[in-house]
C-alpha cells in the first residue's frame, strides 16, 4: 500500500513523524530531514497500519522521580538526531517490579495521534554498558506495556517488545519509564511490523 498521508499525519508537535512510501520521493524514499529517515512499510492486510519513529530526545514531558531523570546526553558515539536520552544519575538504580514502576521510575512522555487503529509493535533503539544499565519499561497511554534488556557495550541497537498491542485511532502517548538507572535510548518506534526499522 502506497501511504501518502505518511508525511502529513506529523503527531501534535511532539516529534513524532510517519515512515512509509511517499509519493515525492518513491519507493526506497530518501531522508528528509535529520531527524527521520523515510523507509518503505508494508501495511498491514486491511490496509490500516502506520509506523511511526521518533527521537527519544524528542519527549513531550519528562517527570523526574526519586532524584532520578531522563537527560538529553551525546557522550556515546551512534545516537541518531541531536542525542539520546539517559536516566541519571546512572547509578543502577532499579525499579524492576512492574506494578510499582509509576511510584519508583523517571519517565517520558512521547504524545502523538493515530490516524487509523491497528495492530501495532513497540521497539527502542538502546545502548548499556554494564548489566545494571541494560533494562527499561516502554508502554502506552500510562499502562507498562512490558521490560525488555540490552545486550551491553554493542553500541545502539534495537530491541522489539514481544507483544504487540491493538491501539485505536486517536490521541495515544507512549511512556518510557526507567528501569535500571544508567540505560541509554536513541529512538522508538511504533511499527506495524514486528521488524524494527533500519
Ligand atoms: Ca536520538
Amino acid at each position: 500500500m502506497r501511504c501518502t498521508l505518511a508525511l502529513v499525519i506529523v503527531a501534535t508537535g511532539c516529534g513524532f513523524s510517519g515512515h512509509g512510501t511517499v509519493d515525492a520521493t518513491g519507493p526506497g524514499g530518501e531522508a528528509s530531514d535529520a531527524l527521520l529517515t523515510i523507509v518503505d512499510t508494508p501495511a498491514d492486510a486491511a490496509g490500516l497500519a502506520f509506523s511511526y519513529v521518533v527521537e527519544a530526545e524528542t519527549f513531550t514531558s519528562s517527570v523526574p522521580v526519586m532524584a532520578h531523570a531522563w537527560q538529553v546526553v551525546t557522550t556515546t558515539p551512534g545516537y541518531l538526531g541531536t542525542g539520546y536520552v539517559q536516566d541519571l544519575p546512572g547509578n543502577g538504580f532499579p525499579c524492576v517490579d512492574g506494578p510499582t514502576v509509576s511510584a519508583c521510575s523517571a519517565y517520558l512522555t512521547y504524545a502523538f495521534s493515530l490516524p487509523k487503529p491497528g495492530m501495532y509493535y513497540l521497539h527502542a533503539k538502546v545502548a548499556a554498558t554494564s548489566n545494571s544499565d541494560d533494562s527499561f519499561w516502554l508502554g502506552m497511554d500510562g499502562q507498562a506495556w512490558e521490560n525488555a534488556n540490552v545486550l551491553q557495550n554493542v553500541g545502539f541497537q534495537w530491541r522489539t517488545l514481544s507483544t504487540p498491542k491493538m491501539l485505536t485511532s486517536g490521541s495515544h502517548a507512549i511512556y518510557l519509564w526507567a528501569r535500571e538507572a544508567g540505560v541509554q535510548v536513541d529512538r522508538i518506534a511504533l511499527d506495524a511490523l514486528p521488524t524494527p526499522p533500519p
